[in-house]
């Protein structure tokens, strides 16, 4: 499809988001809020959706968690793929990361057991990257989709600070400002972060024809 068919596809039938994960929802919507395409989360449509992330790379999985929710629904459909890459640690969690340390930890106790496994590592060397891979598929099987990758760079704190975002945000120190991803207003977090570049890439190829 060109762009202006898969701007039309978003407006008109909207966008399915393939996430079980709220707080990612929420920057999904904000950063996609104002170039009306009608954006619905799997609660919004009654899907259950539990896909077994088996790919070897974010986009891979990013693609299976897209095409299950396009299958179930017939919406067009988004997934996110994301996590953070460690270079200290040959970048894991990657994309691990929702399950570093086990199914059972929450966000905070994966940030603890991260803090605990880079506790030797020193300043210098504790850089890091979160990666985001974003699929779009809009028909069921026809073998088109949009893909869109970005990353955010910055490195791994020695301890937990700030209460804004999700997941790994209270230690990821980003590069540009200086300050975590936790500390950082709603609005500078997709500004910097890599949903809200890759989003952002998306927009771009969707008006570039229009
Ligand atoms: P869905 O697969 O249902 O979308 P999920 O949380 O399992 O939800 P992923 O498999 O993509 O999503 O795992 C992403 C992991 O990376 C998860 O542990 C997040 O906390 C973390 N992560 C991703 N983006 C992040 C961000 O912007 N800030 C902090 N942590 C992030």
């Amino acid at each position: 499809m060109l762009p202006r068919d898969w701007l039309n596809t978003l407006q008109n039938e909207g966008l399915l988001i393939a996430s079980n994960n709220p707080h990612k929802i929420t920057e999904i919507q904000r950063i996609l809020s104002g170039f009306s395409i009608p954006v619905f989360g799997l609660a919004d449509k009654q899907i259950e959706l539990e896909v077994a992330e088996t790919a070897a790379d974010f986009a891979g999985n990013a693609r299976l968690k897209a095409a299950a929710a396009n299958q179930l629904s017939g919406l067009p459909a988004l997934a996110d793929d994301s996590g953070i890459c460690v270079q200290a640690l040959n970048g894991r969690p990657g994309v691990h990361s929702a399950r570093y340390g086990g199914p059972d930890l929450d966000d905070r106790q994966r940030v603890e057991r991260l803090l605990s496994e880079m506790s030797a590592v020193p300043a210098k060397k504790r850089q890091a990257w979160f990666h985001c891979s974003v699929v779009i598929l809009a028909r069921p099987f026809s073998g088109s989709e949009l893909l869109f990758e970005a990353q955010a760079h910055g490195q791994i704190a020695f301890d937990v600070r700030g209460n804004n975002g999700f997941g790994y945000d209270p230690v990821f120190i980003d590069a540009k400002s200086g300050h975590r991803f936790s500390e950082l207003k709603a609005a500078q977090k997709d500004q910097r972060s890599h949903r809200g570049q890759a989003l952002r890439q998306l927009v771009e190829f969707l008006y570039e024809s229009n």
